[in-house]
């Protein structure tokens, strides 16, 4: 069968080429970069300076180590090549800012914060490994615990909220509270008879900064359930913070629904008019409102995100504003939303130059999208958002205001996306 046996040589032929080739590929050291990849090591690779407005993480981090540093190209034909820079992890002595997530959740809330936080460390922790806290009202179970501590690369501490940051101030009147809540029910308000989402409002504004796992922070990263980080954060936002000496930095700003802060504006100008010492000379008032601070225009950052720094919200003049605020009873009476009263603090209180758009972080909380505007922003950070859905600049948005007050410069693509 002279037929078959010729089949058998050209087939040993072909096992003995390809025995070749991997005994040449394991001994020719440049392809090894090839093998480990494949083999799922991490890589430490070199960074190429990117093209980003952003400060590159100094030498003194021990990122930009060059020894053992390798280029990881693509495998695309020769005229192709595209040099692709893949994070860089910190070493052990990297010396992180004084910073920590947070995150104030049910047990029960475990299944779409999960979600988050692979967004979170896929896009950024992986290579920083900041700490987590989580906070509840209630005790944390096993099975909440066992599974946040599992994908979280930072330490993980779990705190109970004490009861007089989680409940009604005995100045309250609760049967008014209660007939408010029946009304905004009827009125369809979005958790308008809700008693635990005043209860979080209230926290948020007043007190996650006070919590004893939180004290010991500086800056915080605000995480909710069911976020997503459209885009590669590909530096350290904290000490980005702590460089740029910002105390409040956002993705998202819009108009608040006026059914829920009716008064809001009220007490804010009453409380300037007690307190004007903690007024800013260089404030964000003009961003607040459009008749130099007779109304509020219900522009607000949207806290669902915030970067900020805690100490901030322990200064004096915070501190003042929130306890006039309390007395003043809207958390419980209206239902006062921690992302105005945030917003209007950090825009009375802060000069303007302390607050900063992360414009470069891809951010989705239902249901508004922050998608980086421009499109070499966007390939760089291996962003997935489609640009069209960007919010940024749409008609609800409260940023292109905040452009206008800052007097920055829009970027190119901005026009088409509105
Ligand atoms: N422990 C605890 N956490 C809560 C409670 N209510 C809300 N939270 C958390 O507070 C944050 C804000 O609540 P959300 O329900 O997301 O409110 P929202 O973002 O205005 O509304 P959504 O569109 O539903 O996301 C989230 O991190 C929630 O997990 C509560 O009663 N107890
Ligand atoms: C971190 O910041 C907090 C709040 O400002 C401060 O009390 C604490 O001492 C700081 N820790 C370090 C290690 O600097
Ligand atoms: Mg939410």
């Amino acid at each position: 069968m002279p037929r078959a046996s010729t089949l058998r040589i050209v087939r040993l032929a072909a096992i003995a080429l390809i025995l070749l080739v991997i005994v040449y590929k394991l001994i020719n050291p440049s392809s090894l970069t090839t093998l480990s990849r494949a083999a799922g090591y991490h890589e430490k690779t070199s960074s190429k300076p990117s093209p980003a407005q952003k400060p590159p993480v100094p030498a003194d981090d021990k990122q930009a180590e060059s020894a053992n540093e390798e280029v990881k190209t693509d495998e695309s034909p020769a005229s192709d090549v595209q040099t692709k820079t893949a994070p860089v992890e910190v070493g052990k002595d990297y010396v992180r800012a004084n910073a920590t997530f947070v995150t104030l959740a049910r047990n029960q809330d475990i299944w779409s914060l999960v979600k988050s936080i692979r967004h979170v460390e896929d896009r950024f922790n992986r290579k920083y490994h900041y700490d987590w806290v989580f906070l509840n009202d209630d005790d944390f179970d096993d099975n909440f615990k066992e599974v946040t501590s599992s994908l979280i690369s930072g330490n993980v501490k779990y705190g109970k909220i004490p009861k007089e940051h989680w409940g009604y101030p005995d100045w309250i009147d609760q049967k008014k509270a209660a007939e408010v809540r029946e009304q905004m029910r009827q009125k369809q308000v979005i958790y308008g008879d809700s008693v635990s989402y005043r209860h979080m409002c209230r926290f948020e504004s007043g007190f996650f900064f006070k919590h004893e796992l939180m004290t010991q922070y500086k800056y915080y990263w605000r995480v909710e359930p069911d976020i997503i980080l459209h885009c590669d954060i590909d530096y350290d936002v904290f000490k980005y913070m702590e460089k740029g000496g910002y105390d409040y930095g956002f993705t998202l700003s819009l108009y608040e629904y006026i059914e829920t802060i009716p008064t809001l504006w009220n007490s804010v100008q009453k409380f300037i008019i007690e307190h004007p010492e903690h007024i800013a000379d260089d404030n964000l008032m003009n961003w607040l409102s459009d008749d130099n601070g007779i109304t509020y225009n219900k522009c607000h950052f949207w806290s669902n995100f915030e970067i900020g720094n805690m100490d901030f919200w322990r200064s004096q003049a915070y501190q003042d504003f929130f306890e006039f605020l309390d007395h003043e009873g809207g958390f419980f009476y209206e239902r006062w939303g921690d992302a105005p009263v945030h917003s209007i603090a950090a825009g009375l209180f802060l000069p303007k130059d302390k607050i900063h758009f992360f414009d470069d972080i891809g951010y989705w909380h239902v249901p508004f999208t922050n998608c980086p505007t421009n499109k070499e922003d966007r390939m760089r950070l291996k962003c997935s958002c489609n640009p069209m859905e960007n919010f940024i600049w749409k008609g609800y948005s409260c940023t292109p205001r905040y452009y206008n007050v800052m007097k920055m410069k829009r970027p190119s693509e901005w026009h088409e996306q509105s």
